[in-house]
């Protein structure tokens, strides 16, 4: 695969971005070799700067559920680009918008857009904490909910205790208030109640965990989480950023049908352009300044050209998509599954939706820590020998596979192909 002109950019890059990225992940550090530099994209394909094309099943880390540059969300933001890209002030737009995400996401009875998934669930925390004037939170381990402090934080040295930071900067006084438990452990989560409940604002989780690879909930799970929030006062978050308007229309909790207190959205929301929100309860969200003493704020929130983008994708997800993305995402899971049957390979594969996970490991993956018993070094090697065929995967074990309405049968019967000789190079 020719990459001179990828190679000499990351070098460039490097020189004025951190690590040449932004975003610590695109760095291909838990794969190897260099990152490939886009040039364009378009369907389901990316090509880079030296002339190669991928089929693509990172999507951006999700949001290009219609595939890459859909020529009627493309009018749309054109034309909306014409007419200026930010005022600072409300628009008729951001209304339309906010009607339709409650339309899909009853729970979400008022809405705020932000900018990113980060900043819709450090505000989500912000106000959860303020409404219940309780300062401890709880995550699981493994679930990323973007970069907001007190969710850069890992569980301490028992089960339930308080947090350590998971990054540097994150002050060990803030980091004690995030209680961190094992993802699908209820018993843990009813300990740490039990233990903190009457000072714990939020429980925050992935209704299904997608950046530690794919992780289902378990029968139950999420359930019990509903139950066990409401008899405690305690406010239920569902990071929707992933599975918003990607498992369904109406995401996991139409999935699953469980209602949480707040919600949080991202990625799919703005059609690849930066957009988060956050919503849910109408007592709750009444909190939020200028209403309420919670204080919240964004130059850049409900932008028109971010926003239009946003309803055009949601307009065209609205139409029915779903039956026929489960059909080719079960299609291209089982026969990834086939593949790495025939060639030898030992794996836990999952899959919810048109997400989708190969783990190199032969225990079945229900947590973090059963999925960090996976192979890296062979997810690197499977990842490397994907990409030097033509097939674009995270550049990480611990991501997901995302699949678009653009990815036609061919594509994917090219994927399963490539698969099989992917997979015999690593064993
Ligand atoms: P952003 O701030 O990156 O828009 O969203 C943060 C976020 C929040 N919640 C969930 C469930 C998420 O998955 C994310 C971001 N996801 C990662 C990929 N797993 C973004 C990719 C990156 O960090 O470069």
């Amino acid at each position: 695969m020719r990459n001179a002109i990828s190679k000499k950019l990351f070098a460039e890059a490097q020189r004025y971005i951190p690590g040449g990225v932004n975003s610590p992940v695109r760095a291909f550090r838990s794969v190897g070799g260099d990152p490939i530099f886009i040039k364009r994209a378009k369907g389901c394909y990316i090509y880079d700067v030296d002339g190669n094309k991928f089929i693509d099943y990172v999507l951006s880390w999700g949001p290009m559920i219609l595939g890459h540059a859909n020529p009627k969300i493309t009018k749309m933001v054109k034309n909306a680009i014409s007419k200026g890209t930010s005022y600072g002030a409300p628009t008729a737009l951001e209304v339309r918008f906010a009607k339709m995400l409650n339309e899909a996401f009853p729970s979400m009875e008022l809405v705020r857009l932000v900018s990113s998934g980060t900043e819709a669930a450090m505000s989500a925390l912000r106000l959860a904490r303020g409404f219940t004037n309780r300062n401890k939170i709880l995550k699981f381990e493994g679930c990323y909910h973007g970069h907001a402090d007190s969710l850069l934080v890992k569980a301490g040295s028992g089960l339930a205790t308080m947090g350590v930071p998971d990054s540097a900067g994150v002050p060990d006084d803030l980091a004690k208030h995030t209680l961190t438990v094992p993802y699908n452990n209820l018993d843990a989560v009813k300990r740490a109640v039990a233990e903190h409940g009457k000072d714990m604002a939020c429980i925050i989780v992935e209704p299904v965990a997608a950046n530690m690879g794919v992780v289902p909930p378990k029968e139950g799970f999420l359930e019990g989480l509903r139950k066990v929030t409401a008899e405690n006062d305690i406010l239920l978050i569902f990071d929707e950023v992933i599975t918003g308007f990607r498992l369904a229309y109406g995401g996991a909790q139409e999935y699953y049908r469980i209602k949480p207190d707040l919600t949080c959205l991202g990625k799919i929301i703005g059609g690849g352009l930066p957009i988060g929100a956050y919503g849910g309860r109408k007592d709750i969200m009444e909190k939020i300044a200028p209403l309420g003493a919670v204080y919240q704020a964004g130059t850049l929130s409900g932008n028109p050209v971010a926003v239009t983008a946003g309803i055009e994708t949601l307009k065209l997800l609205k139409k029915g998509v779903y039956k026929e993305l489960e059909k080719k995402s079960a299609y291209l899971a089982e026969g990834i599954k086939d593949a790495a049957k025939k060639a030898g390979i030992s794996a836990c594969h999952t899959r919810v939706g048109s997400i989708l996970c190969t783990f190199f490991t032969s225990n079945s993956v229900i947590d973090f820590a059963s999925a960090k018993t996976s192979d890296t070094k062979a997810y690197a090697r499977f990842f490397l020998a994907m990409l030097e065929k033509g097939v674009n995967l995270a550049p990480s074990q611990f991501e997901a596979m995302f699949l678009s309405t653009a990815h036609t049968e061919r594509e994917i019967e090219r994927t399963i192909k490539t698969a099989y000789d992917a997979f015999k190079t690593t064993l």
